[in-house]
């Protein structure tokens, strides 16, 4: 039997059961034969969820980069650790080899040091996908500075606010990029958001548009020429288990994004032994990821768990619909890839789409296809499996989180039967639990509830950035001794589980977090703004979509309509990014209030997604009248 490499149901049992009877043993097993660890750790696990304290490996000893890189250099030197697919498919495609890697991360990494960063430091990256962000953030990892990603389709304010959350000494960005069509001036954007961030120092700008930007002297510089004159030698920072890996932003339900911290023992053991089950990776097998690392996603499953197992990962720079909606196929064909990996909004999209653009091409390669982000509906469910994978392919519904680091349930490919819409089994070493609105246990199989983690996982986030506070309020406070997702779910009746979505003020669009309130904290802002309430309602693609109710003050009563919708939703595109926007804004009177002074926002989802015969009791409002006025002008 082998911990690591799950092959059959029975196994899966029994490696479940020994997971849950003895974490410490099973997880250090795993840690013990598959990593290279400079020193071996004193303790598998301490945990105290109700301070909350977690440690994973403590005391022990290592470099990530080596686990990702070093080690495989004398058996995979020449094999490709990443396949980079750009943007334009007239471009050649470039094959970074494992020894290549290793060198372009060393030199990287040399200049990061010739810029005072050491470990500790924290660097922010704003990249668009190109070989520089892989490169970039093993480069941190590999001297022990922190980095922090932020997505590049995030607006120059949400950039500011995060460097600022994290007091980030360098950031590391590049000219501009491309996404289909489209060339997006990055450094502009960069431009504005550093008028506010004092604790930059550096800039490094990585050249890939070619387009004439701005460099503010004294502060920005090239990185290509630092590159070419960088040593490639630097040995690997020697690391503790629980010294943090990177920070990664996230949206709450409140206020600003939160830093999840990822450390680095924990985090490595979790993505890696994910991978290699949920993906069932074979030696020589390609595999391709088409989230953005800009994600969580990006980081664990086209960076950290396929290196971790000398992987071959595909990095795309472009979108699904350019040249047109058969890339993605295209792209499969191409480097006959064996796992693929994207989110329901992308298949939902593609599947809208002639079925040419798919039969065109030769996807006899695929083994195994993967899901991740949102509920996966039936029809898209069926359509991934019939027409992408002929029914021969498993699908890997996949739930977990930023906050989980790695994937926590979902079917193992080839072992597990599946069930549309079921993320169907916990992993090993994962141990869900369904709470009640009470705060208690739900035992048994055909129930509903908040899902909850009973026991720590190694990929676990340790703690908010700065906030350790807001840490244990988000998710150890609601019920005791618990891991607290925000998430519900249904467990049939055998014990198969499936989300069923945000229980918080967290809405799923196109698989991205959005948080209610920084929209609403953008919008309010607007000159003719008074108060809005922003809700989630369901949408054929985007899994669901926004719905704003606008209060206008008295000076954009007058105004054209039109023209302030256009402005709120550049409001959103300045503050947070396109990806934020409103797909349809109803100016209304007032809101639906408690007596407290809450906005109902339970009313307000039912009313935008049009379910309006089941409102539930609105007598206790502080205004019930409004409900019917919120009614009759709704938006269809
Ligand atoms: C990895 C990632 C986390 C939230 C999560 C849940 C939703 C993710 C899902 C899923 C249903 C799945 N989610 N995977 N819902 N089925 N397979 O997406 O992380 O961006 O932090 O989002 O996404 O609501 O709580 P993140």
């Amino acid at each position: 039997m082998s911990n690591y490499h799950i092959k059959h149901l029975e196994e899966y049992f029994q490696v479940y059961r020994k997971s849950v009877r003895d974490p410490e043993s099973f997880w250090g097993e795993v840690a013990e034969e598959h990593f290279v660890w400079r020193k071996k750790w004193d303790n598998v696990l301490n945990w105290d969820f109700n301070k909350p304290e977690i440690k994973w490996f403590e005391g022990g000893k290592l470099n990530i980069t080596e686990n990702c890189i070093d080690r495989h250099l004398r058996t995979r030197g020449d094999k490709p650790a990443i396949i980079w697919e750009p943007n334009d498919p007239s471009q050649p495609a470039v094959h970074i080899t494992y020894k290549n890697l290793h060198e372009r991360v060393c030199k990287f990494a040399n200049v990061l040091k010739s810029k005072g960063v050491g470990k500790g430091d924290r660097v922010c990256i704003y990249l668009p996908m190109i070989p520089e962000l892989t490169i970039s953030i093993l480069a941190c990892a590999r001297i022990g500075a922190i980095h922090s990603v932020v997505f590049a389709g995030f607006s120059s304010t949400a950039l500011s606010t995060r460097i600022n959350d994290s007091d980030c000494k360098l950031l590391i960005t590049a000219d501009g990029s491309y996404r289909g069509k489209k060339s997006i001036d990055l450094k502009g954007i960069v431009d504005e958001a550093l008028v506010n961030c004092d604790s930059i120092e550096a800039v490094l700008v990585a050249k890939r548009t070619n387009e004439n930007i701005h460099m503010e002297q004294g502060r920005d510089e090239w990185l290509q020429p630092l590159l070419d004159n960088a040593s490639m030698d630097c040995e690997p920072e020697i690391m503790d288990a629980e010294d943090p890996l990177f920070i990664l932003y996230t949206s709450g339900s409140t206020g600003k994004p939160k830093g999840m911290v990822h450390t680095i023992g924990g985090y490595m053991v979790f993505t890696a032994f994910t991978f290699k089950n949920i993906f069932q990776y074979r030696e020589n097998d390609v595999f391709w990821c088409t989230a953005d690392i800009g994600w969580v996603t990006g980081h664990s499953y086209i960076i950290y768990g396929p290196l971790a197992n000398g992987a071959t990962s595909i990095m795309f720079e472009g979108v699904p619909s350019y040249p047109d909606f058969g890339r993605f196929w295209e792209v499969i064909e191409k480097h006959r890839v064996n796992q693929f990996y994207t989110a329901p909004t992308a298949i939902r999209a593609l599947a809208k789409r002639s079925t040419e653009f798919v039969t065109k091409y030769d996807l006899s390669s695929l083994k195994v296809l993967g899901s991740v982000g949102e509920p996966i509906n039936e029809e898209a469910w069926h359509w991934y499996n019939d027409i992408i994978g002929k029914g021969k392919c498993p699908i890997v519904d996949t739930w977990w989180q930023t906050e989980t680091g790695g994937i926590m349930l979902s079917p193992i490919p080839y072992v597990t039967p599946t069930i549309p819409t079921y993320a169907t089994l916990p992993l090993p070493g994962v141990q869900p639990a369904l709470l009640d609105d009470d705060g208690v246990e739900i035992k048994g199989n055909l129930v509903s509830g908040r899902l909850c983690m009973k026991f720590p996982w190694p990929g676990m986030a340790r703690t908010i950035w700065n906030d350790h506070k807001r840490y244990k309020e988000t998710y150890f406070s609601a019920y005791e001794n618990m891991y607290f997702s925000g998430d519900g779910a249904f467990r049939d009746a055998v014990g198969y589980y499936r989300i069923t979505g945000r229980v918080d003020d967290v809405v799923i669009v196109s698989g991205h977090n959005l948080g209610t309130a920084p929209i609403e904290d953008a919008i309010n802002q607007h000159p003719a703004v008074a108060e809005s309430a922003i809700v989630g309602f369901p949408h054929d693609i985007k899994g669901n979509a926004l719905y704003g109710f606008v209060i206008l003050k008295e000076v954009g009563e007058t105004r054209d309509r039109e023209n302030v919708r256009n402005e709120i939703n550049q409001q959103i595109v300045d503050h947070i990014g396109p990806i934020a926007k409103l797909e349809k804004i109803q100016f209304v009177s007032g809101l639906p209030k408690t007596r407290s002074g809450k906005i109902m926002r339970r009313i307000l989802r039912k009313i935008a997604s049009n379910e309006l015969s089941n409102l539930g009791d609105t007598s206790t409002l502080l205004n019930p009248e409004i409900v019917d006025h919120v009614i009759e002008n709704r938006i269809d």
